[in-house]
């Protein structure tokens, strides 16, 4: 099983919280979160941290050490903003639920990464429908921790914006989830992860490196752009990057405008599509989605 972002189930919404500003920020409560919560973040903390050396990139894992995220319990938001706030200027605010995407690219924009304030229950420990504070706080914050990586998130927060004007939001998703989610990079030990959906997910983190099944192929900002991705199960296929820096500069060096205008009337390439034979890194068997997927056999 793995911690997946699917669409929340369509159920009676609970009304927003009475404290939630018109930016969808809320006081994270620290002290309301029980013995209990504190507990199951650190179930899902030692799991994974046993499992990350040799799979996550380093600059994730130094960032876990910066930021003392080991020292068990669900973190304190402004204890962790003094920290992350000198680092690159980032800070982390609290939300009660994901957020609508023009307030979402405003945040990030803004070098504000919005953090859900509750975690999963016990016996979710494999799944959620909606990024709690696991996902978010240790999946994707100590990637923030990095420079350069922190520059692409805010210029990812600016492109958003600029994307709203287009009917392209689908792309700026599929950018997002193969990156930011699900991204691998190269390094000279191979091939490591940096995308937050898999370092907070036992099971993928080993599928995405290790498992013949998956496509691994280099990363082209358009091509991803145009890109279908799998919210409720392993992806059939990962992008990889050749540094932070090539991932920047690739957004940075984008005219987002005709692109935006070209985008929505260009084919959408499938989760299992090989466009050219000069992306391949590695070829997927895809013997995992055709067995029926959804974490086959115990992850
Ligand atoms: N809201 N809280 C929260 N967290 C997310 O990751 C998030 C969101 N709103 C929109 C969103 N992600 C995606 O649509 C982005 O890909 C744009
Ligand atoms: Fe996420």
């Amino acid at each position: 099983m793995t911690d997946k972002q699917t669409p929340p189930i369509e159920k009676h919404k609970a009304p927003p919280p009475d404290d939630m500003a018109a930016d969808f920020t809320v006081p994270q409560h620290w002290e309301r979160y029980s013995e209990e919560e504190h507990r199951t973040w650190d179930i899902l903390y030692k799991r994974q941290e046993k499992l990350l050396p040799g799979f996550a990139e380093d600059s994730y894992l130094a960032g876990l050490q910066v930021l003392n995220l080991h020292r068990g319990g669900i973190p304190n938001f402004d204890d962790l903003n003094e920290d992350l706030e000198k680092l690159t200027g980032w800070t982390i605010v609290s939300v009660p639920c994901l957020v609508p995407d023009d307030i979402f690219f405003e945040h990030l924009a803004n070098r504000r990464f919005p953090a859900g304030n509750f975690i999963r229950r016990p016996d979710q420990l494999d799944y959620i429908q909606e990024p709690d504070v696991f996902h978010d706080v240790f999946g994707h914050v100590p990637m923030l921790t990095n420079p350069v990586f922190a520059d692409y998130m805010q210029a990812y927060g600016e492109g958003g914006l600029r994307s709203l004007n287009y009917d392209c939001l689908k792309n700026l998703a599929a950018l997002y989830w193969y990156t930011v989610e699900f991204g691998l990079i190269k390094t000279d030990k191979g091939l490591r992860i940096y995308g937050a959906g898999i370092v907070s997910s036992a099971s993928e983190t080993r599928f995405c490196v290790e498992d013949p099944s998956p496509n691994r192929l280099e990363f082209d900002l358009e091509r991803v752009m145009r890109t279908d991705y799998i919210i409720d199960d392993f992806q059939q296929t990962y992008f990889v990057i050749d540094s932070y820096e090539s991932l920047f500069k690739a957004t940075v060096d984008t005219d987002f405008g005709p692109l935006y205008e070209r985008l929505p009337k260009l084919t959408r390439f499938s989760v299992t599509d090989i466009v050219d034979d000069k992306e391949i890194i590695h070829k997927g068997t895809q013997a995992y989605a055709n067995s029926g997927g959804r974490f086959a056999e115990a992850g």
